[in-house]
């Protein structure tokens, strides 16, 4: 007979809670688990491990939704899309990915060991060392990614992720005014998060290849209420109005991404364009939500270079 595990293994090998489990299950058919003699679920390993892999697309910016009934290999190519976000964003060799995953689990491991002193340099050595490309993608990128899993699994404290994440940003923000320096005539793009959400690196993380790429960053810091963003926007002469979202819980949010967008979108001066990055970008547009502007709906930061490229031809006014 099969191996299986009760709903409360799963939740702890998973990481996700029982509720949302059982959630998966009812609402959106994520997998079926059989039930003993006395109706309890039983979950074999492979409905353990297409949980995990929902999870991880989840927590990713994917609804639940939209991949909850995917076939496996789907499922599995989703996951490696991610993976080879490194390779056709960078054209990386065998050696450059080995040098740039050495240097992530280098930092990875003195975060483990609370050296927070020795983490920083090694940080700013690998901004150094690697082209800006390749520092984001192949080192800024997976670190986040992997810190955030090592928390869910437990091998990394909270205060761990917060120490890193203050470092990380502080770096970002110096490489980010660097490059900023000598663009004050390039067309300007202003960067925040709606209000409520704090998560910054991927607007950071934006606003650093906008800079590489010759554009006048304006960076707002996360975080900020629609009408601040378009008064920033009609002061600042912004040919862009860049959102970046996170799939936060929406109790953590001033207002659903829905509310907050339509608002913008009627604050903002006509000139600006909205360009909507991340989580609220994963499925194209939000469904039923009409915007007077054409926006711009961008998931991915390879797919933000797209755009940028694209919208080189821009004049500032
Ligand atoms: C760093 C981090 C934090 C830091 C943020 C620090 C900072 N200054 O930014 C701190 C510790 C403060 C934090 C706090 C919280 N966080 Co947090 N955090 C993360 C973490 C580890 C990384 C997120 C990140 O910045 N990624 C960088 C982006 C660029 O990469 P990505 O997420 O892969 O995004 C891809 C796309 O979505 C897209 N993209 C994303 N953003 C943007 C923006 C633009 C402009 C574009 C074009 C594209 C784009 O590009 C990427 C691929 O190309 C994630 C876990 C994870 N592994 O993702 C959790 C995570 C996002 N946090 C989460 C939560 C819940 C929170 C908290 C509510 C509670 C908590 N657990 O601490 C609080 C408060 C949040 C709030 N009110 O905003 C959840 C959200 C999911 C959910 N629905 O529950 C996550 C997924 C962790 C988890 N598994 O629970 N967090």
């Amino acid at each position: 007979m099969k191996e299986t595990l009760n709903i409360k293994a799963v939740s702890r090998l998973v990481g996700l809670n029982e509720h949302t489990i059982r959630a998966w299950e009812k609402r959106y058919r994520a997998i079926e688990p059989q039930r003993t003699g006395t109706g309890r679920r039983t979950y074999t390993m492979e409905e353990v491990e297409r949980l995990q892999m929902l999870n991880t697309l989840v927590r990713r910016g994917h609804a639940i939704s939209s991949v909850a009934s995917l076939p496996l290999e789907k499922i599995q190519q989703l996951l490696d899309s991610k993976k080879q976000e490194l390779h056709s964003a960078v054209r990386s060799s065998d050696s450059l990915n080995q040098d740039l995953e050495a240097t992530t689990q280098s930092i990875i491991a003195l975060l483990h060991r609370f050296d927070f002193e020795a983490m920083v340099p090694q940080i700013t050595k690998a901004a150094l060392r690697f082209d800006i490309r390749a520092f984001v993608y192949g080192v800024a990128l997976p670190l986040m990614r992997e810190v955030g899993l090592q928390v869910d699994a437990g091998k990394l404290l909270i205060a761990q992720e917060h120490a890193f994440s203050v470092m990380l940003r502080d770096k970002l923000s110096q490489i980010l005014n660097t490059l900023n320096t000598d663009n004050h005539t390039g067309k300007r793009i202003a960067l925040s998060t709606p209000a409520g959400d704090i998560h910054e690196f991927g607007i950071m993380l934006g606003g650093i290849l906008a800079a590489a790429s010759g554009w006048s960053v304006q960076y707002l810091g996360p975080n900020l209420p629609p009408e601040d963003l378009a008064k920033a926007c009609a002061g600042l002469n912004c040919e862009v109005a860049l959102v970046g979202t996170t799939p936060v819980p929406p109790e953590e949010l001033k207002q659903s991404w829905r509310e907050y967008l339509r608002d913008l979108d009627e604050k903002l001066p006509q000139k600006t364009a909205l360009w909507v990055g991340g989580a609220a970008a994963v499925d194209g547009p939000l469904p039923r939500l009409k915007l007077r502007r054409n926006t711009h709906w961008i998931s991915s930061i390879t797919q933000l270079e797209t755009a940028l490229s694209e919208a080189k031809g821009l004049r500032r006014a």
